[in-house]
């Protein structure tokens, strides 16, 4: 059986895992739900060897089994399942972005093909009714055959969907023997080519469900919503007559199938996610089958993507499964927890990228309210280096796989209301599989549009769909005015077909490292545009593998960190949360950006203008509270009554009398719309939106009380003009800065890469020379040049030092030099060092987070206080990171003297950008991990008055024009003071 057969030239006919078969011994596919009889979950300690190769001896498939760890055979170890078994120290994770690990030579797989044999016993509980007993494997990678008592059930391949074998005619009483062998390649790895780790094992559930005669195998609901009406209909297939109950609607043992008209039902929405519970009975009188229905219309009427008659925008994301431990094994707790996330930030959809997720995430989204794109588990990105060659979404051969996955979503999670929309797969060109694939799924399912990216004809979507497209396109879509698509020349029908279809961006804003920039541009234009139908960032979580340096400080794996060749390196550390869940600051900008309420404060006419963009709901769930600070003191607060509005329409709303006058001071009023009551997914009190505005600006400043400071109380160094100390402070400075550690999207992608000219030019290694330095009693002038070897152009600095009150003033002043045409600049500032221990940094400004020129939104203005350690956004790549924008003025200080340093801006009007690291630029850029960098003993202080944006060129565009640091004069001014007494001379 293990030994390949040959044909007569002696060729060797592909084992079962290198075949096109996508399985044997199988049920058919069928909807996931629980019936009311016994399951036996099959999850636990399970004994495992693993071998190099596919066809080591089949030794372990009887009740005895392998005799399990500490018997004779050495090579049984045990592994938890669900799980991979690279992250429980056999074989290593591999990753690569489309590079398939192994030739491209289909359907076939190396020799070495790691192999994981499972054994475990279990009891049948006494009383089971054998007959019809279902084994069922919720999702195992990538290719496995089974064995219960020493008798085959069948082999499997497709790993993110259900297989189901008839376990009836193997179940012995008492104790049995349930056997796997898991491969880790196949031919189905050829489908799986998504840009994630390779991760074999059974990394979902194993459950034995008894089945007696009669039972309910399948069942379809189909529950729609008359939004004319107000009413809703239902009707169940099913596979043996059955009646249905819902107690809530009145509806007792009616038959299933016959078509139920209720009126006055709630619908179901992803913003008002009503579910109603009841019960499916087979009239056989087996077990009754748990029901939970959402009734909804989805529909595309008029180009534009609706559900329940009205046009809904998906402010989306990508998400894969991922855990740092378990990889793809996730508990529900993982999920709820993903889902609690996306909804307390704003996000209303999910893409399963790249494949069906476990089932009971879609049982939570129905549950909590997240519209779903479902993905099949499709995708052949690999090919691409073979031009597309033998892609197997285009060779008929392979028809059967690919349909056999498809039918198995569908059929899995047809019941879901969250399911919107189907998508095919991902990134796999295009082909007659995919007609093949359109045609079931339009024929068994025709109230879900269908979704597939990369066939440019689209005629197997009813989306046109992008990824990583530009604003400005994004905007010429909006307005039906983009450029056709070279497939659909010559094919007028299927153009304007195309062009009739709602536009949705199934991947965009790259959230790699720090990033990504324009979220808000982005919805903005979304926003205004009905064709637009939402889009989806990429990606969700980054996916780390977590592990312990010697010293025990953990860290997150990349590609090449287990030694894995080839592979696709940082690539997968893209998402909006860091491995761990711990939200990255991209999350708080897409929150920022995709607020359901848009509140505009208008002071002159003392109102509040309020624009609900929600697509179903009203704002009475939202309480409106404002508060007034000055110079980031709260000075009065209360609430604004919002009159009602309805979804997408907008009022107005009176704004309260704000108490005048004192005190004086920068003064702002802030207005947040938090939740009246405790949701099914966040308290009373969450925020959802806000807005702020100054009111007042800032106060000319003052005569100082505090003691004079003259040039005297300074130490200068009078070769390079550079600061020693300032009063008893020891300050370091300033120097230059222009550079700084390239994030990710510096990086870019191809020849996309600022970072290629940032470093042809030279910026990352200018050298000084100091042209003067002149002293006079009250002045300090510094004059330098710095440039790169090499090259003409440069920078020339002025730095002008004179005494203001308790203050010196740094008058900075950077022009260009020379040729700079074309070029940008990572920053424009200036750097300082003290010692470590001023730590406690306090500010005003924007907060409370990071913020750069295109992810300035979620930051607002206010009075904050941090530690270093703090300030710092460990990505798991480092890079630039930690800026906090528009800041008027900070203080470090050592928490235990008090002594250290005042900055502000001479001009409030002009305030800068703070950064403040326990590590220099040079040692955040060649960190390849967290866990490289060490705190040194001094702080290096970054005072800059612009930066580059973010942008997300690691995948897709650079920052907008608005958002790019071009050669200019700039000027900008500085009092620094030393406070305390250890800072007083
Ligand atoms: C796109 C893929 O669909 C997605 O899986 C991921 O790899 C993403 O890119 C980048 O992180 S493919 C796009 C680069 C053409």
């Amino acid at each position: 059986m293990t030994t390949p057969e040959r044909s007569a030239d002696g060729t060797r006919t592909p084992p079962y895992w290198a075949d096109l078969d996508p399985g044997t011994g199988r049920r058919p596919p069928r909807a996931h739900f629980t019936s009311a009889d016994r399951r036996l979950d099959l999850g636990g300690t399970w004994s495992f060897r693993l071998s190099p190769t596919a066809d080591a001896p089949l030794d372990f498939l009887g009740p005895e089994g392998p005799g399990g760890p500490g018997s004779r055979d050495g090579t049984w170890t045990t592994l938890p399942v669900p799980a991979h078994w690279v992250l429980h120290g056999h074989d290593t994770p591999r990753y690569t972005n489309t590079a398939y690990p192994f030739p491209i030579d289909p359907p076939h797989v190396p020799d070495a093909n790691p192999t994981g044999d499972h054994h475990r016993t279990f009891h049948l509980p006494d009383g089971w009714r054998r007959p019809g007993s279902v084994l069922r494997f919720d999702g195992v990678d990538s290719c496995f055959r089974v064995w219960l008592n020493g008798r085959e059930l069948g082999t499997s391949k497709g790993s993110r969907l259900p297989a189901e074998f008839d376990a009836g005619p193997a179940l012995r009483p008492g104790r049995n023997a349930l056997a796997v062998r898991v491969h880790r390649w196949s031919s189905g790895s050829y489908l799986e080519d998504q840009d994630m780790w390779w991760l074999p094992g059974i990394f979902r559930d194993v459950t034995l469900l008894e089945v007696p005669e009669g039972s309910l195998g399948d069942f379809f609901v189909h529950a729609s919503y008359d939004h004319e009406r107000g009413s809703g209909t239902l009707r169940v297939d099913t596979d043996v007559p059955a009646h249905l109950s819902l107690p809530e609607l009145g509806v007792h043992g009616h038959p299933a199938d016959r078509v139920l008209t209720l009126p006055g039902v709630e619908p179901w929405s992803a913003e008002h996610p009503r579910l109603y519970t009841g019960e499916l009975a087979p009239r056989t009188g087996a077990a009754p089958v748990r029901l939970c229905i959402g009734f909804r219309t989805v529909a595309i009427r008029d180009g534009r993507f609706t559900v329940n008659g009205a046009p809904v925008l998906l402010r989306g994301v990508n998400r894969h499964e991922h855990d740092p431990d378990h990889g793809r094994a996730l508990t529900v707790d993982t999920m709820r927890r993903d889902l609690l996330l996306m909804k307390r930030n704003n996000i209303n959809a999910v893409r399963t990228a790249h494949y069906p997720p476990h089932p009971a995430f879609l049982g939570l989204c129905d549950e909590l309210g997240l519209w779903v794109v479902d993905e099949c588990d499709i995708e052949t990105h690999g090919f691409i280096h073979a031009d597309w060659a033998g892609n197997p979404a285009d060779d008929p051969r392979w028809r059967p796989m690919l349909l056999d996955r498809m039918r198995r979503m569908v059929e899995r999670d047809k019941n879901h209301p969250s399911v919107v929309v189907w998508s095919l797969g991902n990134e796999s060109h295009h082909g007659t599989n995919l007609a093949a694939l359109a045609d079931w799924t339009r024929e068994r399912d025709p109230s879900r549009p269908l979704h597939y990216e990369r066939d440019r004809t689209y005629r197997h979507s009813d989306f046109y769909s992008l990824m990583y497209a530009p604003v400005d396109e994004v905007d010429r879509i909006g307005r039906h005015e983009e450029a056709a698509p070279d497939e659909t020349a010559g094919e007028p029908a299927l153009e304007r077909r195309r062009r009739g279809l709602p536009f949705l961006l199934c991947e965009y804003a790259h959230a790699m490292g720090n990033g990504p920039g324009s979220l808000t541009d982005y919805q903005r234009t979304l926003e205004r545009h009905p064709r637009c139908a939402g889009a989806f960032v990429w990606e969700w979580i980054d996916h780390g593998l977590r592990r312990t340096d010697p010293d025990g400080r953990t860290w997150f794996a990349y590609g090449g960190d287990f030694g894995d060749s080839p592979h696709g390196g940082t690539f997968c550390i893209d998402g909006l949360l860091f491995p761990d869940r711990t939200p990255s600051p991209g999350l708080a900008a897409y929150k920022k950006a995709a607020e359901p309420v848009a509140i505009g404060i208008d002071l002159g006419a003392g109102r509040l203008r309020v624009r609900n963009r929600y697509d179903m709901r009203d704002l009475a769930h939202l309480r409106f509270e404002w508060v007034l600070e000055a110079e980031g003191v709260q000075v009065a607060r209360g609430e604004v009554k919002v009159p009602p509005v309805g979804a997408r329409r907008e009022t107005d709303a009176a704004l309260p009398d704000l108490p005048s006058g004192r005190p004086a001071g920068e003064t702002w009023l802030t207005v947040r719309a938090v939740l009246a009551a405790d949701e099914p997914w966040a308290s009373a009190g969450h925020e959802v939106a806000w807005a702020q505005t100054r009111v007042r600006p800032a106060a000319p400043r003052t005569r100082p009380r505090g003691r004079r400071l003259t040039l005297a109380d300074a130490d200068f160094d009078d070769r390079t003009g550079l600061l020693r100390a300032l009063g008893g402070l020891d300050l370091k400075g300033p120097h230059l800065d222009v550079w700084r550690a390239p994030t990710d999207n510096d990086r870019g992608m191809g020849d996309a890469s600022v970072l290629r000219t940032w470093r042809a030019a030279g910026l990352d290694r200018l050298v000084a020379r100091t042209e003067g330095v002149e002293r006079e009693p009250d002045r300090l002038v510094v004059r330098s040049r710095l440039a790169p070897a090499g090259l003409p152009h440069g920078l020339r600095l002025r730095q002008t030092w004179t005494p203001e009150g308790d203050a010196l003033r740094l008058t900075v002043e950077i022009v260009p030099d020379g040729p700079w045409d074309g070029l940008s600049l990572p920053r424009a500032g200036v750097r300082f060092t003290l010692p470590a221990r001023h730590d406690r940094v306090r500010w005003y400004g924007k907060g409370p987070g990071e913020a750069y020129p295109d992810s300035e939104q979620a930051a607002r203005i206010g009075l904050f206080t941090a530690d270093v350690a703090t300030l710092q956004t460990p990505y798991v790549v480092p890079q630039e990171n930690g800026r906090r924008a528009a800041v008027r003025r900070a203080e470090l200080v050592d928490p235990v003297t008090g002594a250290g340093l005042g900055v502000e801006a001479a001009d409030p009007g002009r305030p800068f950008g703070l950064t403040v690291r326990p590590w220099s630029t040079e040692e955040l850029e060649a960190a390849a991990h967290p866990v490289d960098l060490t705190a040194g003993d001094r702080l290096h202080l970054h005072l800059d008055t612009g930066q580059y944006g973010l942008g997300s060129a690691s995948c897709g565009p650079g920052p907008l024009p608005t958002y790019r640091l071009l050669p200019q004069t700039w000027r900008f001014a500085l009092l620094l003071r030393p406070l305390g007494d250890g800072g007083t001379p």
